[in-house]
C-alpha cells in the first residue's frame, strides 16, 4: 500500500527517479492456465495432486477462495480479463465470436503508461492480439505436441511440448526485454485442456496409483431443473474412446470416423520418437483395461481413473513450468519488484456430478483459482474470502502500475485487499450470465450468488433453482419454490434485477 502510493506521487510529481528502475512500478507476470479446477491445486486442499511451486506462490502470498468468473468459458473469460467488462459490454459471449481487438484492454493502457507487454500461449479471441510489443498464440485451442504459433504476420511451429515451450518462449521475452521498463508479461498455458495429453515425462504419473473419487461422481440430477439431466459433459456418457481415454482407433479406420478428427489432432502429431514413448506408456495399461471387460459403474470408474490422472499429468507439467519462472526471477533478482499471478479461465469439474467441461453457474465452475504474490505488499500465506472476480484483473493491474482505472470497467481494483484492507463497501452479491449453445448442451442461464445463497434462471425454459450452499455446499438439491426459503428468494430476484440495472444487462429473451 505504502509503495503504491509512494508510487502514485512520484508519477504525479513526474519525478523520474533512476532508482524508480528497481523499486518503481512492478512488474507483473500474470501464469494462467485452462481449465484448471482449484480442486487440483494443493494450495486449495487438493485430495488428488500435489502442486509445489503454485502453492510456493501461496505461501509467499495471497490465495483467493472465492474468485468467480463473469461466464465460465475460455474466450469469455479471456476477453473480460482484458477489457475489465461484463461479456454484454465487451462483446464477446461466447467461444465463436471474434473479439474487437480495436476496444481499451488493459495491456494497451498499460503499454500506454511505458510498460513493455507480452503476450506467450492461448489467446482464443480469433483476432490478432493487441496492446502487446510481443505476442506468439496458438491458434485456437492450439497442439499439445509440436504446436504451431500465430505471430504478427504469419504462423511458425515449434518442436516439443506446449507447456515446455510457452514457458521457453517467456523467458527467452524476458531474457531479451528493456531492463530499465517495468513489463506486463501473460504466460497463458493450453494445459490442461480437454484432450489432456501429458509431457514425455509424466505419461506413467500416477501408474498403479487409486486417485479418489468426488463424492457425486455417480449424481442421478433428481431435485434439480432439467438442464442438469440434459447436458452432454458425463464421464460415463460422452467422453470419446480415443480423444479422451487414450484407446487406440483400431488399424485402417477411416480418417472421417466419428472422433477420428480429434484423434488426429493429437496423438497423429507426434513425431516417431514421441510416438514410441506414447505407446510404451499407454499400451500395457490398455491392454489391461481392455482384457477387464468393465462394464456399468465399474466402467465409469475406470474412465474417472483414465481421465483424471492425464489431467493431472498435464498440470504436473504447468507446476513444474511455474516453478521455471518463479526461479527466473529469484536468479535474476526480479522477484523483489514483480508481482506474480497465477489464475486460470475458469473453474472445471474433475467428476463432481459426473461431469468434466465447466460453463455452470455451480460451484466447480464459478470459481477459479487465483493466487497472489507481492513482495512488501501481500502478507505471505494469507487467505482472502472476499467475491473478488476476473472483473477485476484489469483493473487490478492498471492500479499496481499507477494507471488511472477507467470509470467505464465494471470491476474493481484488488490492491486494497492484496494489502490486507478489504474496502467496507466490497460487492456482498455477484453477477453471472452463460450464453453459449451447443457443445455440452448446458443450458444458457443467469443468476445472483450471494455468500450464502445462489439463485439460478434457466430463461429458455423459464426453470429456476436456489441453492444453500451452507446446507448444501455440492448443491444437489434446489430449494426453489420450498416455503422455508421464500424470503431468500425474493431477496435474491430483487438482488438479481438491481444488479442487472446496475450492469446495463440488456433484457434476457
Ligand atoms: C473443445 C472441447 C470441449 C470444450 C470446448 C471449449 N472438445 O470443443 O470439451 O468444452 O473446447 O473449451 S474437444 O473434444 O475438442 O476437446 S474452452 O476452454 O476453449 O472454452
Ligand atoms: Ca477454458
Amino acid at each position: 500500500m505504502t509503495l503504491i502510493r509512494f508510487v502514485a506521487i512520484t508519477l504525479l510529481l513526474g519525478v523520474a527517479a533512476p532508482a524508480l528502475a528497481q523499486t518503481g512500478r512492478p512488474n507483473i507476470v500474470f501464469i494462467f492456465s485452462d481449465d484448471h479446477a482449484y480442486q487440483a491445486i494443493s494450495a486449495y486442499g487438493s485430495r488428488i495432486n500435489q502442486t509445489p511451486n503454485i502453492d510456493r506462490i501461496a505461501r509467499e502470498g495471497m490465495r483467493f477462495e472465492n474468485a468467480l468468473v463473469t461466464n465460465s468459458i475460455c474466450a469469455p473469460s479471456r476477453a473480460v480479463i482484458q477489457t475489465g467488462k461484463y461479456s454484454h459490454v465487451n462483446g464477446l459471449l461466447d467461444n465463436r465470436q471474434v473479439f474487437d481487438g480495436s476496444q481499451q484492454t488493459f495491456p494497451k493502457l498499460l503499454q500506454g503508461a511505458g510498460y513493455q507487454t507480452a503476450m506467450v500461449g492461448k489467446w482464443h479471441l480469433k483476432s490478432d492480439p493487441t496492446g502487446f510489443d510481443y505476442w506468439e498464440v496458438l491458434p485456437g485451442q492450439g497442439s499439445y505436441y509440436n504446436p504451431d504459433f500465430r505471430v504478427p504476420g504469419g504462423q511458425k511451429r515449434h518442436h516439443g511440448y506446449v507447456t515446455e515451450i510457452i514457458t521457453d518462449l517467456s523467458l527467452a521475452w524476458l531474457e531479451g526485454r528493456d531492463p530499465d521498463r517495468p513489463f506486463l508479461l501473460m504466460t497463458q498455458h493450453k494445459a490442461p485442456h480437454r484432450g489432456w495429453m501429458s509431457g514425455p515425462e509424466k505419461l506413467t504419473l500416477y501408474d498403479g496409483v487409486d486417485i479418489p473419487e468426488p463424492e457425486t461422481l455417480f449424481d442421478d440430477y433428481a431435485n434439480r431443473a432439467s438442464p442438469a439431466r440434459l447436458q452432454e459433459m458425463e464421464i460415463g456418457r460422452h467422453m470419446i474412446d480415443g480423444h479422451d481415454m487414450k484407446l487406440k482407433p483400431p488399424a485402417g479406420t477411416p480418417e472421417d470416423a466419428p472422433g477420428m478428427r480429434l484423434w488426429l489432432a493429437g496423438y497423429g502429431r507426434l513425431d516417431e520418437q514421441q510416438r514410441r514413448v506414447w505407446d510404451a506408456a499407454y499400451e500395457p495399461k490398455n491392454a489391461t483395461f481392455l482384457a477387464a471387460g468393465l462394464e456399468g459403474r465399474d466402467l465409469v470408474r475406470w474412465k474417472y481413473q483414465r481421465y483424471i490422472k492425464d489431467y493431472l499429468r498435464t498440470i504436473a507439467s504447468v507446476d513444474d513450468n511455474v516453478g521455471r519462472i518463479l526461479r527466473y526471477l529469484d536468479a535474476t533478482g526480479l522477484a523483489e519488484n514483480t508481482i506474480v499471478v497465477y489464475a486460470s479461465d475458469q473453474g472445471f469439474y474433475l467428476g463432481e456430478h459426473g461431469w468434466f467441461d465447466k460453463r455452470w453457474m455451480y460451484e466447480e465452475s464459478l470459481k477459479t483459482p487465483l493466487i497472489v504474490r507481492w513482495p512488501g505488499v501481500v502478507e505471505p500465506g494469507s487467505v482472502n474470502s472476499d467475491m473478488v472476480s476476473n472483473l477485476d484483473f484489469a483493473e487490478t493491474f492498471l492500479d499496481v502500475a499507477g494507471v488511472a482505472i477507467p470509470s467505464d470497467m465494471q470491476g474493481r481494483s484488488l490492491v486494497p485487499s492484496l494489502g490486507g484492507e478489504t474496502p467496507s463497501d466490497w460487492r456482498t452479491s455477484f453477477y453471472y450470465r452463460y450464453y453459449e449453445q451447443g457443445v455440452h448442451n448446458v443450458a444458457p442461464h443467469e443468476g445472483v450468488r450471494t455468500e450464502r445463497h445462489k439463485l439460478i434462471h434457466y430463461y429458455e425454459t423459464d426453470e429456476w433453482e436456489l441453492f444453500d450452499l451452507v446446507t448444501d455446499p455440492n448443491e444437489m438439491r434446489s430449494v426453489y419454490g420450498d416455503e422455508a426459503y421464500s424470503e431468500t428468494h425474493d431477496e435474491l430476484l430483487a438482488e438479481l434485477e438491481r444488479l442487472k440495472r446496475d450492469l446495463q444487462v440488456p433484457a434476457t429473451p
